[in-house]
C-alpha cells in the first residue's frame, strides 16, 4: 500500500517546539459542509464612550488615555508582572521549586479607531504598529531578557474588547515555550551553521504547496507541523533576521503588506473578523547575572550567556498565528482528550489549509469596492 499523505494517519514532527503532531487526514474524505454562517458584521462605532481603550477614555484602574490620535502604550493597569517583587525563598525540596521573577506589561492600542481590526487598518498604520513592535522590544530589552509582543484577538481567545489592540509581557527569564525554540535552534545551527527558519523558509518557497502569501521579503505559511487548523507562520525570507528592531524599513513596510494580506484571507474565509492569538519570537537578550536557572524555563550551562553571538546567529524572527476556528465562523477546533492528555492532533492537512486561504481575495470581506 503507498503512503498519501491526505489519505493516510501520520505523525509530523515540529522543530522547534520538538514534539510530533498526530495527522489524520482520513477523517476530512466526507465532504465539505462547513456551512458558511457567518453572524452579521457589528456596527460598531468609531468611537465608544464605554471602551476603556478609545482615546480620551477612563480606564478601569483610573487613570484617563490621553486624546492620542496614532498608535497608543500604557503599562498593564492589571499587570500580570512586576518590575520590583521580592526574590523567591531557595527551594526547600526539588519538588517544591519556584523562582522569583521581574517583568512589566504593557497594552498597545493600534489606532484610536474601535471599529477597525488589525487587518483593516491602513498599510500606513500598520506600519507604525510595526515600528512600535520594533521601539518596544528594544527598549524593554535592554532590561529583560525576553519581551513578548502578542495580540489575543476575538472573544473566543480571551480577548477582552474589539479596540484594535495588542499587549507586551517583558520579563527576566525565558519562558518554556521559548527556551525550547531556544534550544532548537541553536543546536541546528550548531549542526548545519545556518538559522533553522531561514532553511525551512527556503524549502517551503522552493516547494510552494504551504505558503499562502509572500512578497519580496516575507512570507506567511501554513508550517509542515501545523497543530491550529489554519495556523500561520510569519518569516522573513531573503535575509537572517534576529529581532523585529533589525528590520530595515523596506522590510517593515513589507511586512505590513504581508499581514495584511494573509490577516485579511483568515477573515475571508468564513466571512467573519477571525480570532487568533499572535505573536513575535526573535532573540533573547543577554542579561549577564540575570535570572538564568532554568526553574524559570530559562537556560543554563554552556549556554547562559543569552542572546550571546552563538544565539543571534541561530535565531530567525517569526511570528506564530494560532487561530482556533476549524469549519465555520461559529464552529472552533478545541484542544480536548487525546490532545491535552498525549499529543496534538489535526484533520484538515496543512497543506490543505494553506490551498483554501491561498484562494481567497486579498480585498477583505467588508470592504466595500
Ligand atoms: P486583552 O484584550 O488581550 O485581555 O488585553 C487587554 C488588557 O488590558 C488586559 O490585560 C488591560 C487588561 O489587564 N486593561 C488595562 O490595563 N486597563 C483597563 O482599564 C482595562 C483592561
Ligand atoms: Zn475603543
Amino acid at each position: 500500500m503507498d503512503f498519501y499523505p491526505t489519505d493516510h494517519p501520520h505523525r509530523r514532527f515540529d522543530p522547534l517546539q520538538g514534539h510530533w503532531v498526530l495527522v489524520s487526514p482520513h477523517r476530512m474524505k466526507r465532504p465539505w459542509q462547513g456551512q458558511i454562517e457567518s453572524p452579521p458584521p457589528e456596527d460598531k462605532p468609531s468611537y465608544d464612550p464605554s471602551c476603556y481603550l478609545c482615546p480620551g477614555n477612563e480606564r478601569a484602574g483610573g487613570a484617563r488615555n490621553p486624546p492620542y490620535d496614532d498608535v497608543f502604550v500604557f503599562t498593564n493597569d492589571f499587570a500580570a508582572l512586576l518590575p520590583d517583587a521580592p526574590p523567591a525563598p531557595e527551594p526547600e525540596t526539588p519538588l517544591l521549586r519556584s523562582a522569583g521573577v521581574l517583568g512589566t506589561c504593557r497594552v498597545l492600542c493600534f489606532s484610536p479607531r474601535h471599529d477597525l481590526t488589525l487587518c483593516e487598518l491602513p498599510q500606513s498604520q500598520l506600519r507604525r504598529v510595526v515600528d512600535l513592535w520594533a521601539e518596544q522590544t528594544a527598549e524593554l530589552g535592554r532590561r529583560y531578557t525576553w519581551v513578548q509582543v502578542f495580540e489575543n484577538k476575538g472573544s473566543v481567545m480571551g480577548a477582552s474588547n474589539p479596540h484594535p489592540h495588542g499587549q507586551i509581557w517583558a520579563l527576566d527569564a525565558l519562558p518554556t515555550l521559548v527556551a525550547r525554540e531556544d534550544r532548537r535552534q541553536r543546536s541546528y545551527h550548531a549542526e548545519h551553521g545556518r538559522p533553522l527558519l531561514l532553511d525551512y523558509a527556503l524549502e517551503e518557497l522552493r516547494r510552494g504547496e504551504r505558503v499562502v502569501v509572500a512578497n519580496d521579503d516575507w512570507a506567511a505559511l501554513v508550517p509542515y507541523w501545523a497543530t491550529w487548523p489554519f495556523e500561520l507562520l510569519l518569516l522573513p525570507i531573503r535575509r537572517h533576521v534576529a529581532r523585529l528592531p533589525d528590520l530595515a524599513p523596506a522590510e517593515r513596510d513589507a511586512l505590513a503588506d504581508l499581514m495584511k494580506r494573509a490577516f485579511t484571507r483568515l477573515d475571508n474565509l468564513f466571512r467573519t473578523s477571525f480570532a487568533y492569538s499572535f505573536g513575535w519570537h526573535g532573540a533573547p537578550y543577554t542579561h549577564v547575572g540575570g535570572a538564568r536557572d532554568d526553574a524559570g524555563g530559562g537556560v543554563s550551562g554552556p549556554d547562559a550567556e543569552r542572546g550571546d553571538a552563538a544565539g543571534l546567529a541561530a535565531w530567525q524572527l517569526h511570528a506564530h498565528v494560532l487561530p482556533p476556528l476549524l469549519r465555520s465562523a461559529t464552529v472552533r477546533k478545541f484542544m480536548v482528550g487525546f490532545e491535552l492528555l498525549a499529543e496534538a492532533q489535526r484533520d484538515l492537512t496543512p497543506e490543505q489549509a494553506a490551498e483554501r486561504l491561498r484562494e481567497l481575495p486579498d480585498r477583505h470581506y467588508l470592504e466595500r469596492p
